[in-house]
């Protein structure tokens, strides 16, 4: 600060002041759930934090609809969602990774607009080893005029209205896309609000990294070990979290590609459409980039299930087609 420029210039521009701001008509009808879906994750952040302390790590003994454990946070995170959700006006249902049927809150007719889904904490088997996990979310119109049925969240994910994830890294950090652009947020933890760093995201186009789980190697199809031969040849760079909201965020900010192939032992791939491929592939061409599930784009799907696996490949454009040209 120099005596001719006495200002302090601060970042408050804060996701409640940023939603409010915005043009896109969307924003002030989602800027609610929104920020609840905020609200919840500094709660989860801090519980995070303090995993260890207040021995909260680990499982709780039984395992989820996938047939996978449960851990503590899973089941603490999924509460402080559904909790904070519980509370609008305007929420329909509630669908969660973590829960076997989704929770039906209101009625069209009583105000419940739309569906959320959620992954309450990706990569919560991460936590014990203080590696950083994430929760990862989608909004969609509660398409159903009459009686809201269990079943409304079914919908492609092309008709998601919004959708983002909060990553628990060293930093604290909401991404999202209402449709128009993705903007990232960073939690102040002084201030206790999530305040606007980057407007417009674009993914990167140039960096050749490519991100999977490559001991799986023996039971990827060939299309894949074909891609993987060619990467090796071509001087990329690899890197793998475990934790997909830190992988995605990653690509996101620095390009490459992430990819959860199918493998002969998921076939349909490991990840849940609904709950990690949707918002993400939605927030990777928000941000310019591609998202695949092979041959056709992952928003593309139509549902059936609301556990649906997926496989994934997102990234940059350029990236995601070296990947699917190898198929
Ligand atoms: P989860 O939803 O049970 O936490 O599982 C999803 C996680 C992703 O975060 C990550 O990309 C993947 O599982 C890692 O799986 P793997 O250990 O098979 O590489
Ligand atoms: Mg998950």
């Amino acid at each position: 600060m120099t005596p001719s420029d006495p200002t302090i210039r601060e970042n408050l521009t804060t996701l409640q002041i940023h939603l409010r701001s915005q043009k896109n008509g969307r924003a002030g009808e989602l800027s609610g759930v929104i920020e609840a879906i905020a609200l919840a994750a500094k709660s989860i952040a801090h519980k995070v934090r303090r995993a260890r302390i207040d021995d909260v790590l680990g499982a709780v003994g039984a395992q989820n609809l996938h047939g996978e454990e449960q851990q503590k946070l899973d089941v603490i995170a999924d509460d402080l969602i559904l909790h904070c959700l519980r509370e609008r006006h305007d929420v329909a249902v509630f669908a969660s990774e973590e829960q076997d049927e989704p929770v039906v809150l209101r009625p069209r007719s009583d105000g419940g607009r739309y569906c959320v889904v959620v992954d309450p904490l990706d990569g919560s088997s991460n936590v014990d080893v203080a590696v950083s996990v994430g929760t990862i979310f989608s909004i969609l119109e509660n398409d159903q005029p009459d009686e809201t049925t269990d079943q409304a969240p079914l919908q492609p994910g092309t008709r998601q209205l919004a959708a983002g994830y909060v990553l628990y890294g060293s930093s604290v950090v909401m991404v999202f896309t209402m449709g128009e652009g993705v903007d990232m947020y960073v939690l102040d933890p002084v201030v206790g609000e999530f305040l606007l760093v980057q407007e417009g995201l674009r993914i990167s186009e140039e960096k050749k990294i490519y991100s999977v789980n490559e001991a799986y190697v023996n039971d990827f199809e060939d299309g894949m070990r074909a891609y993987l031969d060619y990467a090796h040849g071509a001087g990329y760079g690899s890197r793998y979290i475990g934790s997909m909201v830190a992988d995605v965020h990653r690509t996101l900010l620095k390009g490459g590609v992430f990819i959860y192939p199918a493998t002969t032992k998921a076939p349909g791939g490991k990840l849940r459409l609904l709950y990690e491929g949707n918002p993400m592939a939605m927030l990777v061409e928000q941000a310019g980039g591609a998202a695949a599930c092979g041959a056709g784009r992952i928003l593309d799907v139509t549902p059936t299930k609301l556990h649906q696996r997926t496989p994934v490949i997102m990234g940059s454009s350029a990236e995601v087609a070296h990947v699917t040209r190898h198929a």
